[in-house]
């Protein structure tokens, strides 16, 4: 689940975000996803209800979560709240590793509350959060 301006991946600030797409992130997901045996369906919204709604929506089918909260990650206690109610592993990720970057970016409001973040890969950040997915449910 990815928050607001990720779809524009690509189009701006290629030094930070790389020049990838969104569909290419997409593609790389479902792909990674296919090799671990994990069917993965990826979304992309720029409204706050529409990502918590999601949220609820995998709290109340027990899904695991990879969630890119983009900018809210630093100040949406709403999402905070939904990430809480989480019911399975929710991997909190990050293109770029937000703790070199502005001081407004090293504090982030959902960690607390993920299983567990990984930042600062590049794309690469899903591929690992969702290896770390498999693993947390291999475990069970
Ligand atoms: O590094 C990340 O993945 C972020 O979650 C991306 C968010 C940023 O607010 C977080 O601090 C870190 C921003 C997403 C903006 O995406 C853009 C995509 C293309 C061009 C410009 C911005």
């Amino acid at each position: 689940l990815n928050g607001p301006n990720l779809g524009r991946l690509g189009k701006r600030e290629p030094a930070i975000y790389g020049t990838a797409t969104f569909a290419d992130l997409t593609d790389l997901c479902q792909r990674a996803g296919r090799e671990l045996g994990l069917d993965v369906d990826v979304r992309q919204t720029d409204f706050e209800g529409q990502l918590i709604g999601w949220i609820h929506e995998a709290c109340d089918n027990a899904l695991p979560v990879v969630l890119n909260p983009a900018a809210f990650t630093h100040y949406s206690i709403a999402v905070m709240d939904a990430v809480k109610m989480r019911t399975a592993p929710l991997v909190e990720v990050h293109i770029s590793n937000i703790s070199g970057r502005e001081d407004f970016r090293h504090q982030s409001v959902i960690t607390g509350s993920a299983t567990g973040i990984i930042a600062g890969f590049g794309f690469q950040s899903y591929v690992l959060a969702l290896h770390a997915i498999r693993a947390e449910l291999d475990k069970r």
